[in-house]
């Protein structure tokens, strides 16, 4: 992972565990990048799969580009919950750590006219979630390239319950090559990074 990232993954970290002592310090292994370039979103689920970090590590999550309504499902100690929305910016992190490590989430909708003003072409918003997870070094082509079949993701949601063992994807995927654009998007991300740091 470049250092620039695990840089700015470590600092969102460390403010987060300087404000709530129940999250953990986080020192992330590995970065899952999503781009949204439409409006949609992602669906409300849980991080309860084997690549979502070891333990109650948080994972981090960073946008940039355009905005986001992100939906929270919040619970109280009596075990009610309530949905709530908070509108992510670029530059905006947010966490899911220690006690909060499964709390369910979703992003509702992109708003691809609200984005910086440097993002003059391309407009769509990008999520870097940072994860501890070292049982994963090895397996990142399995992760890479997993392919949900069925209703496995759905099942897999409604039936898991806190204290279960993560989740681990089918045996399903079908290996293919990592294509040489995806490689070229990731180095022109670190130079963008480079950019708005400087
Ligand atoms: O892209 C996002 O902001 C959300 C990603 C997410 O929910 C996840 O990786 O579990």
């Amino acid at each position: 992972m470049p250092t620039e990232f695990t840089e700015l993954a470590i600092r969102s970290s460390q403010v987060a565990s300087a404000y709530d002592a129940d999250m953990p310090a986080c020192s992330p292994s590995h970065v899952l990048i999503n781009k949204y370039s439409n409006a949609a979103g992602l669906l409300w689920h849980r991080d309860i799969y084997s690549n979502d970090g070891d333990g109650d590590m948080p994972v981090i999550n960073l946008s940039i580009g355009a905005s986001s309504c992100f939906g929270v499902t919040l619970l109280s100690p009596d075990k009610t919950s309530q949905r709530v929305v908070v509108e992510l910016h670029s530059g905006d992190a947010i966490l899911f750590g220690g006690p909060s490590s499964f709390i369910e989430h979703a992003v509702l909708g992109v708003e691809l006219g609200k984005k910086p003003t440097w993002m003059t072409e391309d407009p769509c918003r990008i999520s870097l979630t940072f994860r501890e997870a070292p049982s994963v070094s090895g397996r990142e082509e399995f992760f890479r390239n997993f392919k949900i079949k069925g209703n496995w993701f759905q099942r897999t949601q409604t039936e898991w319950r806190e204290g279960d063992p993560l989740v681990e994807p089918e045996e399903n995927n079908e290996p293919e090559a990592v294509s040489a654009s995806v490689r070229a998007a990731g180095k022109a991300f670190v130079g963008l990074l480079h950019k708005l740091d400087h």
